[in-house]
C-alpha cells in the first residue's frame, strides 16, 4: 500500500475517533433539587488549608446538614420583653447589652442578620454559640459579613477551643499559638489566615471561609465573631462543619 493512502487511512480514523469524543456530554440526572446542587457547589469548591499546604476538600455531604452550628442562618430571636429588652439570637450565648440586633433589612440569607454595633468604647459587639467537636478533626469556618462602617480595629473572628463545655476550660491563647503558629492562629483570633482584622470592603457582603484543624485535646469550639466600637457589622449565614477526611 502506498505511504499516502495509509496516511489518508490514518487521518480518517482519527477524525472518527475524534466524532466519538463526548464534547457535548451531559451528564445524567442527579436527582438532587437545584437547591441541593448549590449547596454541593458551595462545599465542593476548593479550600486553602491551613498550614499552607494544596489539599482540597471535595466533601458532597450537603451543607446544610451537617452544619454544627444552631440557627446558624441567625433567623430565629428570642422576642424582647420590657424587663428584658435584648435582642438574642436563639441557641446562641446571651450578652445582657444592645450591640447585637436583629435585623431585616442588610440581609443575604432568610429575612434576618444579626448587626453588630458597639454602642460605647470598651463593650464589643459579640455573637458566639458553643459546639462539641472531635479533638483532632478538622473544622471547617464559614460566615457572611456586611461592613457598614469601619473604624480602627473593626472587627474581627475571637473563637475558643475548650476542652470542657466550661468556660474555664478554654485553651489559652499562648497554647493555641504554638500549635497553629502566628499565621494560621488569626483564622480564629482575627479575619483568616495571616490577617489581623476581617476584610472589609464597604456596603458588600463578604465571606470568610477557612478550615483548621482541631487540638487534640479540644472537645468543644466556641465560634465567635467580635465588633469593637466605632465599627457596624452585619453577619449572617454562618457555619461551622467538621470537615471529613
Ligand atoms: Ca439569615
Amino acid at each position: 500500500m502506498r505511504k499516502a493512502t495509509i496516511y489518508i487511512i490514518f487521518l480518517v480514523a482519527i477524525a472518527l475517533y475524534a466524532s466519538c469524543t463526548p464534547d457535548d456530554y451531559v451528564p445524567p440526572a442527579t436527582g438532587q433539587t437545584p437547591q441541593e446542587e448549590i449547596v454541593d457547589s458551595i462545599i465542593n469548591d476548593s479550600i486553602p488549608i491551613s498550614g499552607g499546604d494544596n489539599d482540597t476538600i471535595n466533601d458532597t455531604i450537603p451543607l446544610v446538614e451537617v452544619n454544627l452550628l444552631l440557627n446558624g442562618g441567625l433567623e430565629q430571636w428570642v422576642d424582647p420583653q420590657t424587663a428584658d429588652p435584648y435582642d438574642i439570637p436563639e441557641h446562641w450565648f446571651r450578652h445582657n447589652n444592645l450591640n447585637v440586633r436583629k435585623n431585616n433589612t442588610i440581609v443575604t440569607e432568610g429575612i434576618y442578620s444579626a448587626k453588630m454595633e458597639s454602642l460605647e468604647t470598651g463593650s464589643t459587639a459579640r455573637v458566639d454559640q458553643r459546639v462539641p467537636v472531635t479533638p483532632g478533626s478538622r473544622i471547617r469556618i464559614r460566615f457572611s459579613y456586611y461592613v457598614e462602617q469601619w473604624k480602627s480595629k473593626g472587627a474581627r473572628t475571637y473563637c475558643y477551643f475548650r476542652t470542657r463545655a466550661t468556660e474555664a476550660s478554654n485553651i489559652s491563647a499562648e497554647d493555641l499559638k504554638d500549635f497553629y503558629g502566628q499565621e494560621a492562629y488569626y483564622i480564629i483570633r482575627g479575619g483568616g489566615y495571616g490577617l489581623t482584622y476581617l476584610p472589609h470592603d464597604l456596603n458588600v457582603w463578604q465571606t470568610f471561609d477557612e478550615t483548621i484543624e482541631v487540638p487534640p485535646t479540644a472537645n468543644y469550639f466556641v465560634f465567635g465573631v467580635n465588633s469593637y466600637h466605632g465599627t457596624i457589622i452585619y453577619v449572617d449565614d454562618c457555619y461551622v462543619i467538621e470537615v471529613s477526611e
